[in-house]
């Protein structure tokens, strides 16, 4: 019946009382440890002890003569002991209701109780059952009625109805026997059937899920049956012996304990839906559909547990979780470290399937991140020709161009020219030049927003003062740079640049149907130089501040956001050529405030979707550092050769994560 599924989630029935009404009043012994209800008791005899004597009633206590209530109880909820069997629901509470007559009536003294059911008492055995809490109540007995009891029968079940509880009967052991028609069972549920929701009855297999002949049917209530393997299985006896036990005694214990299963997990539920769940997912045996040998089907707990409803409707709850899949945060958000943050706000929901019941889904998509490792930065986009070897003092006139060996690379060539229009001065004009690349070996602080911007140039110099400015794009024209630099002779230069981005932000991009926004970044750096005897000193810091204008509905940034990047460079000349040592950190954001439409609750039937906003910051929690080391030098003036390493600790902003990477590059002009 596939219970472990239930036991791999923590479901045992733990809570849930199951009432079993039988020979036994259950006396305490290990396979139901302190799960007897104290309410358990023997319902009382009623008797005379000759024709004109009084009436008297009689209490049997605890016990069980026959052992049949205790193998009927054991299948419900023996203890999970690692002895002898286990029950359904192993952690069930057992309320215990034994409706026996006496053996034999005696002209005086004590009663012993028999085999025999004391049908008066049933009635008021299920009314108890109710009234002590019990959710479940299983009854392995039939019989016939025209009873002077039909009143109360039918009252008795009428109080489970009304009170929302379940009653579990098994069929007859007689051959064809119907077990409804013209029994207790047809009074109960009533000719109209009105009680029948709140109504099941259990027949057993064998353990090849064939029929056994002997059996009886449920006559009309097939759809309200079940099927259960229940001969030759495992019970015990009243010492607490493992017994093989048969019969459909024992498919109505099976049934009450999965009841009680589902009962725990989902407490708001009533025997009526419980019991239409149980029906719904049993696994269909036999001819096609609903027959009187197999009921509805065999009981299948793990299935009874699943979520139900059409395949098409958690396709589209699917998708509700997946609208956040085409988001690929950048570098500056953390990465990865920023999508789990989003996923987790995000991922998951909870679902409420045809019964109501609410189950918790994830997403299967995650968030995406465009990796900052140092190999898609600085190191390896490609280096423009520059006129490295300018002289300022040469006489004025045209003195370089350059046309830099990556062309090909580029759908334009890039070309710098350089001239001196006084002595002394200096101006330089560039065009098809990468744009927004700094000095250092890992590149730009927004390497990772646009790594590839190319545009055009122009800058003059004069003294110990510099004045430029650049414009460039990206290649699939999204982003726009333009800066305006400054330099002073005291070593301080001051550089602003504006980026625009066209549907991404600071790099975080989302798929169609996803409109990030558009973003305008300012970002000032200031850098400083100074020069102890051969050694240069270069440091460099960024601010940034971001604004983004008409996002998504499901991800909105709530005021700018804030970032940082610095570098540290030194430079000593060294075996012919320049040793640098660098400590940089790209681009992160300090403060990137986001309120996200999270999901809550999705009902699979009606589609419909209960949200909230959610703050967060995306800002990520790590700082990356990179460490530099390189070598760069001229030979013979016609050639360049840069060398270097570089590590980067908490690369991307993640925290532990780390990256290295190397380069060595060959120039010549
Ligand atoms: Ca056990
Ligand atoms: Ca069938």
């Amino acid at each position: 019946m596939n219970a472990q599924y239930a036991y791999d989630r923590g479901i045992t029935g733990k809570g849930v009382t199951i009432a079993i009404i039988d020979s036994a009043n259950l006396e305490e012994q290990p396979e139901f440890a302190g799960r007897i209800s104290s309410d358990s008791k023997a319902m009382d005899f009623r008797f005379a002890r000759c024709g004109d004597c009084p009436a008297e009633t009689y209490d049997f206590g605890k016990g069980d003569t026959s052992g049949h209530g205790t193998a009927v109880t054991a299948i419900a909820a023996a203890a999970k002991d690692g002895n002898g069997i286990h029950g359904v629901a192993y952690d069930a509470t057992i309320l215990s209701i034994r409706t026996v007559r006496a053996k034999e009536i005696l002209e005086s003294g004590p009663l012993e109780p028999g085999g025999e059911v004391n049908e008066t008492a049933l009635p008021g055995a299920i009314t108890y059952a109710v009234d002590k809490g019990a959710f479940v109540i299983s009854m392995s007995l039939n019989g016939r009625s025209g009873s002077d009891y039909s009143t109360e029968y039918r009252t008795a079940m009428d109080h489970v109805r009304v009170n929302d509880r379940l009653f579990v009967q098994s069929v007859s052991n007689w051959n064809g026997d119907d077990s409804f028609a013209g029994t207790e069972t047809e009074v109960m549920v009533g000719s109209d059937f009105a009680n029948k929701h709140w109504f099941l009855f259990g027949i057993r297999v064998d353990e090849n899920l064939r029929a056994v002949p002997t059996n009886g049917n449920p006559g009309a209530l097939a759809d309200r049956t079940l099927s259960v393997v229940a001969n030759n299985i495992k019970s015990i006896d009243t010492a607490g012996n493992v017994i093989s036990v048969d019969g459909n005694s024992f498919a109505a214990p099976a049934i009450a304990g999965a009841a009680a299963l589902l009962k725990q997990y989902w407490p708001k539920l009533g025997g009526k839906k419980i019991s239409r769940i149980l029906l719904d997912t049993a696994r269909d045996l036999g001819e096609p559909g609903v027959d009187k040998v197999f009921g509805v089907g065999l009981l299948d707990i793990e299935n009874a547990l699943k979520a139900q409803a059409p395949a098409a409707s958690f396709a589209a709850a699917g998708q509700v979780l997946a609208r956040y899949s085409s988001v690929s945060l950048s570098a500056p958000f953390g990465g990865s470290a920023g999508a789990a943050r989003l996923g987790a706000a995000v991922g998951s929901m909870s679902v409420l399937d045809r019964y109501g019941r609410d189950f918790a889904m994830h997403s299967d998509a995650s968030i995406g991140a465009v990796s900052s490792g140092l190999s898609t930065g600085g190191l390896l986009a490609p280096v423009d020709a520059r006129p490295m070897n300018f002289d300022r003092n040469e006489r004025p006139g045209l003195v370089s161009s350059a046309v830099g060996p990556w062309g090909s690379a580029r759908p334009t060539r890039p070309a710098v020219v350089s001239f001196s229009p006084a002595t002394g001065h200096a101006v330089t004009l560039g065009t098809n030049i990468a744009v927004g690349q700094a000095s250092g070996l890992t590149g730009s602080p927004v390497r990772s927003i646009a790594p590839q911007m190319t545009g055009s140039s122009a800058a003059w110099s004069g003294g110990e003062w510099s004045i430029g400015a650049a414009s460039g794009r990206s290649r699939d024209g999204r982003i726009a740079q333009r800066t305006v630099s400054f330099a002073a002779p005291i070593g301080l230069g001051l550089e602003l640049s504006d980026i625009r981005e066209r549907g991404q932000v600071l790099g975080a991009s989302a798929g169609d149907g996803f409109d990030l926004g558009d973003a305008r970044t300012t970002m000032a750096t200031l850098n400083a130089t100074r020069s102890i005897g051969k050694l240069v000193l270069i440091g460099r810091g960024s601010i940034t501040s971001t604004k983004v204008r008409g996002e998504s509905d499901l991800l909105r940034f709530d005021g700018p956001l804030i970032g940082t990047a610095f570098a540290l460079e030194g430079a000593h000349p060294l075996w012919g050529g320049r040793f640098t040592l660098g400590l940089a950190s790209p681009l992160r954001l300090e403060r990137a405030p986001a309120i996200v439409s999270a999901p809550v609750t999705y009902d699979l039937m009606s589609g419909s979707l209960k949200t909230r906003a959610h703050a967060l910051d995306l800002a990520p929690d790590a700082r990356e550092i990179d460490l530099e080391l390189g070598w760069s030098a001229w030979l013979l003036n016609r050639a360049a050769l840069r060398l270097g390493v570089a590590h980067a600790f908490n690369a991307g902003h993640v925290a532990n994560a780390s990256d290295t990477a190397g380069f060595v590059i060959f120039t010549i002009r």
